[in-house]
C-alpha cells in the first residue's frame, strides 16, 4: 500500500514556532515514528510553500497512491486549485489539521478542500496524520 502525507505552507517550521497552537515536536521526527509503525505502508513525503508545487504533487500521485493525506495549511482556506486538483484524481484525501480550524478565526472556518476530501480531521494535533493513515490501511 502507497501512502502520501503533503504539507503546505509553513509546516516546515513545525516544533520550532507556535507551539502553544502547533505542538513542540518536528513533523520529521513524528513521521520517523509513524513509519516505524507501518512497516508494509510505502510512505512518500512532500512539503512544499508553493502552492503551484502542491497541485503539481497532488496530480503527480494522484493516480497511482491507496491514500493521500494533505494538510494544505493556510492554502486549506484560499486554494480554488488545491480544491479542483482533489477533485480532478482518483486517490481519495484526507484533510488533515494539527489545530481545531472550527475555534479559530472565522476565516479558517472555509476549506476548498474538506468537500472534496473522503474525510477532514482537525484538532487532535500530530495524531490526526496517523488516524488518517489507519483509515486507509484499515480499509
Ligand atoms: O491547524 C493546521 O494544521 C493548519 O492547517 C495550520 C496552518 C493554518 O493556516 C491553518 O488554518 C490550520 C498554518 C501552518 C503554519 O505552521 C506553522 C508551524 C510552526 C510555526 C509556524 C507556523
Amino acid at each position: 500500500m502507497k501512502i502520501a502525507i503533503i504539507n503546505g505552507p509553513n509546516l516546515n517550521l513545525l516544533g520550532t514556532r507556535e507551539t502553544s497552537i502547533y505542538g513542540a515536536q518536528t513533523f520529521e521526527t513524528f513521521f520517523e515514528d509513524l513509519k516505524s509503525k507501518y512497516p508494509a505502508i510505502e510512505f512518500h513525503y512532500f512539503q512544499s510553500n508553493v502552492e503551484g508545487e502542491l497541485v503539481n504533487e497532488i496530480q503527480r500521485l494522484g493516480f497511482s497512491y491507496d491514500g493521500i493525506i494533505i494538510n494544505p495549511a493556510a492554502y486549506t482556506h484560499t486554494s480554488v486549485a488545491i480544491g479542483d486538483a482533489i477533485a480532478a484524481i482518483k486517490t481519495p484525501v484526507i484533510e488533515v489539521h494539527i489545530s481545531n480550524i472550527f475555534g479559530r478565526e472565522d476565516f479558517r472556518k472555509l476549506s476548498h478542500v474538506s468537500g472534496k476530501s473522503v474525510g477532514v480531521i482537525s484538532g487532535l494535533g500530530l495524531k490526526g496524520y496517523a488516524l488518517a493513515v489507519e483509515y486507509f490501511h484499515s480499509k
